[in-house]
């Protein structure tokens, strides 16, 4: 696989570092085929070179539209060396064997920038440079490619150690990069010639236009394979919200995949009711009954399948959107009953590893959240040790807490969510929320537990917490002032875990 280089095509707008690579080939005996300039650079270097005018016995034309672009260098460079039939065709039709391409584009790119007319931007989309470019990387087990000025001192590199060959790794390397530029200068001229109008037209192939954005005044679209994660059985178009929400309870659920049934009223990507039960009818009621006034229009999803008995219930409440696995046929029947109603099935799919967002003029990416808490990662930290109820309430209370909004708490009890507080720019705060919250539901604190997305920096939240009932908390730890909230929780009988994992989402 490693292969030597005999033969050479170079065509660069870019001369700069091209002599020593020229001259490191040239003491190889590297035949060299280029074009008008560069043929006159390496002619001035005292390097003998073939012009591509004598391989083709065609001048160039139009102006120098057409350079390049014929059988003979196509052929040289794409043909394979291990099929008879090319080799049998190259000494045919007396094509002469390319074994390196070495192209730098017309700068497209820094003409428009430059503020150049439309004719002589047009001039500069490159077409020979960047079909050399894509068959020499096409063919990369045979032929090398070095597809711009950016890569000349790694190819230079290359061909230094391996005195003039490369390696199939190598060829493959150069291949990918060749790729990346021909991918980019192809999005620079698309996107020249993309304005704003065009944009919307374009995208309708391209995405899903959505009624409106977040707001009816801002236009709206999604770009992704809505249809490959659910099935749509019924209702309106998804909303440019309700796709936010539907993320968010995919998100949620998925915490709790394994678990008994279980069922999540989401708003406003948060969500405000979630219960584990026996049956699926019993977690939506409790998970209704956490927060009956937002559940209002809500987005639903369920762990497992929604039944007859459980579509009954949530038939009476107003809701935009129902996800779930599975549905028993009349479960279906009846939540259709509302024409707008949204009705999903999950599919068991994987999402993206990836989260892609926009920041500033570029967009942010990072990993997904994979992490889910469980019993084994636990570290007790207090004297008191958590009741085996008060374990499983303390990882659903975090399960819950990594899909609410930062800074947050989430207050829980015999597998329900009792109340949240969302979004806050202080952890106090949230707590504070949360637990007003819960007040106005009725619900007693006495024996709930408290999750924290983050640790606390200081015992405020723990001793705010003791007095409203809370007796067993979950946080991730990490503070330098961890002591402080360990010795009030000891001083008053309160069980801490830690999880060793923040779970912040902003
Ligand atoms: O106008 S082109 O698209 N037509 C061609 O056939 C062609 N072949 C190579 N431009 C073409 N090239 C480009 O010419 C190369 O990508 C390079 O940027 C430039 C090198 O021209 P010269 O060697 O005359 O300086």
């Amino acid at each position: 696989t490693t292969k030597t280089i005999k033969s050479a095509l170079i065509s660069v707008f870019s001369k700069d570092g091209l002599e020593p690579i020229v001259r490191k080939l040239h003491e190889q005996n590297v035949t060299f085929y280029s074009t008008g300039g560069t043929e006159e650079f390496i002619k001035n270097l005292g390097i003998p070179v073939v012009p591509v005018e004598d391989v083709t016995s065609f001048p160039e034309i139009l102006g120098g539209r057409v350079k390049t672009l014929h059988p003979k260098i196509f052929g040289g460079i794409l043909n394979r060396q291990e099929n008879e039939s090319d080799v049998a065709q190259m000494e045919e039709f007396d094509i002469p064997q390319i074994d390196l391409v070495i192209v730098d584009l017309y700068p497209f790119e820094k003409t428009v920038a430059s503020g150049a007319s439309e004719a002589d931007i047009i001039e500069k989309i490159d077409i020979g440079g960047i079909s050399l470019i894509r068959a020499a990387a096409k063919n990369f087990k045979d032929t090398v490619i070095v597809p711009s000025v950016a890569e000349y001192s790694l190819f230079l590199d290359m061909i230094m150690v391996g005195n003039g060959a490369t390696t199939l790794e190598q060829r493959k390397l150069l291949a990918t990069k060749a790729f990346h530029t021909s991918s980019n200068y192809d999005s620079a001229i698309f996107n020249y010639f993309n304005t704003d109008e065009t944009i919307l037209k374009i995208s309708v192939d391209e995405c899903q236009v959505l009624r409106y954005g977040e707001n009816p005044h801002q236009k709206g679209f999604f770009f992704g394979e809505f249809d490959k994660i659910f099935t749509k059985l019924h209702g309106k178009e998804l909303s440019y919200n309700n796709l936010l929400d539907v993320d968010a309870a995919v998100n949620l659920i998925l915490e709790f995949k394994n678990d008994a049934p279980t069922f999540a009223i989401l708003k406003h990507n948060n969500a405000c009711g979630i219960a584990t039960r026996n049956s699926m009818k019993e977690a939506y009621l409790d998970a209704l009954a956490g927060d009956p006034t937002s559940a209002f229009g809500g987005v639903l999803i369920a762990n497992g399948k929604i039944d007859v008995a459980t579509a009954n219930e949530i038939n009476s409440l107003f809701c935009e959107v129902v996800i779930a696995p599975s549905y028993d046929e009349e479960a279906v029947t009846i939540l259709q009953e509302k024409k707008n109603r949204i009705i999903l099935v999950i599919n068991d799919v994987p999402l993206p590893e990836r989260q892609v967002r926009t920041c500033l003029n570029g967009i942010l990416v990072q990993d997904r959240n994979t992490i889910t808490d469980n019993k084994e990662g636990l570290k007790n930290v207090t004297i008191k040790e958590p009741t085996s109820q008060e374990i499983n309430d303390l990882i659903f209370a975090s399960k819950i807490c990594k899909n609410t909004k930062s800074n947050t708490i989430v207050l829980a009890k015999n597998g329900q969510l009792i109340a949240a507080g969302t979004g806050q720019t202080s952890r106090v705060d949230a707590l504070k929320q949360a637990i007003e919250k819960a007040n106005s539901f009725n619900f007693d604190l006495n024996g709930a537990v408290m999750a924290s997305d983050a640790f606390f920096p200081f015992p405020d939240c723990v001793e705010i917490a003791k007095n409203a009932g809370i007796t067993a908390v979950i946080q991730p730890g990490g503070s330098i002032k961890d002591e402080l909230s360990i010795n009030y929780c000891n001083e008053n009988n309160v069980a801490m875990v830690f999880t060793g994992t923040r779970h912040f989402k902003h």
